[in-house]
């Protein structure tokens, strides 16, 4: 629940998000059997600057999510092997899937079969008949408001990173697509040291002030196709597609000496601050699932603190 002292704050935070998602138009993913009007529709929605990618093969449907990570999913309600519902039905069954809006784009129109396949986990209709403008317009709308309420839900307020189960769930995504690439991919867990010193010394702000100059430099250092989450307090997970425990290492230990040399100034002394890291890779075959990931690189944080801190294990 919102207090009435956080509604400014809310309100510039919504205009923020408006202006965030007004830059970026989005991606859909089309599925329909018939491949015209696919192509139609992709035809109308790439002209509004919206990039789309159509399904071909029913069966790579998760796959395909899985390697495009669309903003929402639209949908023929009948096609000759499956309905849309059944389809729907599949992709919820699978966790990092489970946010993506589905919208079914049919020329139904009883409302018992429209509640039904929503019952599926479809989340809206657009009804046909509908020309080409109408079409870009209903798609536009439902596209922004998925892209603002994924940012609402997935971003820390205090960082900008993603938050804890989000993190979670993409790093879920880049096992999968690992496992079907011969890719590797690396997971960091990083916690600062003495943390609490930190906060009881000078107290809680200048803490937020340090957690923010982290999250900053991790930002800053990671590839366009990495991902940085705040994973809790003062613990952060980098998810690394494409690289090996050594890579991975190798930037955990220069992000630690960057951070080693900013200088916090405070009322009372200028001070500084180290992180221990732990790397674990999909190099080492012993993993069979993101958990088991996080907890080896969680396991290597462990080791790092308890070898003395500001270290990579
Ligand atoms: P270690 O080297 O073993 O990690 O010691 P530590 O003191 O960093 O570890 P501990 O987990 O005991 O302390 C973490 C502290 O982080 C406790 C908590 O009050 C503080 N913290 C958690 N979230 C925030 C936050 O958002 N802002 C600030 N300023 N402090 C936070
Ligand atoms: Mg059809
Ligand atoms: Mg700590
Ligand atoms: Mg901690």
């Amino acid at each position: 629940f919102v207090s009435p002292l956080d509604v400014p704050n809310m309100i510039s935070r919504i205009a923020e998000l408006l202006e965030h998602s007004s830059g970026s138009k989005g991606r859909v993913y089309i599925v329909d059997d018939d491949a015209m009007l696919a192509e139609h529709y992709a035809l109308v929605l790439n002209r509004i600057g919206i990039e789309t990618v159509i399904n071909k093969h029913p069966q790579k449907i998760v796959e395909e999510l899985i390697n495009f990570q669309p903003d929402l999913i639209l949908m023929d309600m009948y096609m000759p092997h499956y309905t849309g519902a059944e389809l729907a039905g599949v992709i919820r069954q699978y966790p990092p899937l489970r946010r993506l809006p589905i919208v079914f784009l049919s020329s139904e129109q009883n409302k018992n079969v429209q509640n039904r396949a929503m019952e599926h986990g479809a989340d809206d209709f657009i009804t046909k008949p509908i020309n080409d403008s109408q079409l870009a317009q209903a798609v536009k709308v439902r596209l922004a408001r998925s892209i603002q309420i994924k940012t609402l839900v997935e971003k820390d307020n205090l960082t900008g990173l993603i938050k804890h189960s989000a993190i979670k769930d993409l790093a879920e995504l880049e096992f999968e697509r690992t496992q079907r690439s011969a890719k590797p991919l690396s997971i960091v867990m990083l916690d600062i040291d003495h943390f609490k010193k930190v906060n009881d010394t000078y107290g809680h702000a200048t803490g937020d002030v340090v957690i923010t100059a982290l999250a900053t430099l991790l930002k800053k250092r990671i590839r366009k196709t990495d991902r940085a989450g705040r994973y809790g307090g003062e613990e952060f997970m980098l998810v690394l597609p494409d690289c090996d425990a050594a890579q991975a290492r190798e930037l955990a230990r220069q992000i630690l000496a960057s951070f080693a040399v900013l200088h916090f100034n405070t009322a009372i002394e200028q001070f500084s601050c180290t992180f221990s890291a732990g790397v674990a890779s999909t190099c080492d075959k012993k993993y069979n699932n993101a958990e088991q990931l996080i907890i080896g690189a969680d396991d290597a944080l462990y080791k790092a603190k308890h070898a003395g801190r500001n270290q990579v294990c």
